[in-house]
């Protein structure tokens, strides 16, 4: 049975779980940041009493373009939410590149850490090290602002998952334990429709490494280049690519619309692998 610890918590991954995503942002690409911490902590809640397991709030977009805010910037915007939030019993993931943001949000109750930098920048090994937080090591080609401008693999599947089980290696190296860390090919991020859709379908290549997967589609342009609908109408879309990613092996899904999804994984649950 496949357990993830996060921190004061033990997450049971023996059924697919759901992440709730929760932007603190003026632009984020889904276009549903918003810069209230209020109405934030409200959607994390509203999220939970859905059936989210998992709450990830970030404070910095990454679409390509968006401005890079500083660290007490990032700070004023997530540290209110995730307190809130981890003072209730929740699972708080901090979606963030930045070290110094991460050590702030573990002291601040959040027991998980999702960089789509793979714990990259300097520094950031160490502050996950020095914590007990879960990890979630995402791929990512290029960086966030010109990543889409052409990405290139020669193998997709395989360059993806070398990376991820070479972050994993430093990860054990710098002593963070296996029950602890999440990898994720970072759909959209400095890839094609075509890389997209070649890692969705052979994500199980992902999941042999051994570690639980997480897959983030919710609303993603790949959803749009295939439906033709823009951002907010894409949650049917978002709630079938989740289950085919779960029927492929994710573990964890990182999504918008949380009730639907809930409800999708359950059917799908019920009927059985
Ligand atoms: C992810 O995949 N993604 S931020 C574009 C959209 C909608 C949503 C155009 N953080 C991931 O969610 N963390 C983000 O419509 C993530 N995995 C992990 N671990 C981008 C995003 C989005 C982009």
């Amino acid at each position: 049975m496949t357990t993830l610890r996060c921190g004061r918590h033990v997450l049971d991954l023996a059924t697919p779980r759901v992440m709730g995503i929760v932007n603190v942002t003026a632009d984020s690409f889904s276009g549903d940041g918003r810069l209230d911490a209020a109405a934030a902590i409200e959607q994390g809640r509203r999220m939970t009493a859905d059936g989210a397991a998992i709450i990830d709030v970030g404070g910095e977009s990454t679409r390509p373009g968006a401005t890079p805010i500083d660290v007490a910037t990032e700070l004023a915007r997530v540290l209110p939410v995730i307190e809130a939030l981890a003072g209730d019993g929740t699972i708080v993931s901090v979606d963030t590149m930045k070290p110094e943001v991460m050590r702030a949000a573990i002291a601040a109750g959040a027991s998980m850490l999702n960089d789509v930098t793979a714990l990259r920048a300097p520094g950031a090994l160490e502050a996950a090290a020095a914590s007990d937080a879960a990890v979630c090591l995402m791929h990512m080609q290029g960086e966030p602002q010109t990543m889409q401008a052409a990405p290139h693999y020669d193998d997709v599947v395989h360059e993806v998952r070398d990376f991820l089980a070479a972050r994993a290696a430093a990860c054990r190296d710098a002593g963070i334990g296996a029950d602890r860390l999440v990898i994720d090919p970072g759909f959209g991020f400095g890839k094609t429709l075509e890389h997209n859709l070649r890692l969705l379908h052979d994500l199980a290549a992902l999941a042999a490494l051994g570690y639980p997967v997480l897959a983030g589609v919710s609303r993603k342009s790949m959803l749009g280049a295939i439906t033709g609908r823009a951002a907010g109408e894409r949650a049917a879309a978002s709630v079938a690519a989740a289950l085919c990613a779960v029927a492929r092996g994710a573990s964890i899904v990182r999504v918008h619309d949380v009730r639907d999804t809930v409800d999708a994984l359950a059917v799908w649950t019920a009927v059985g692998r």
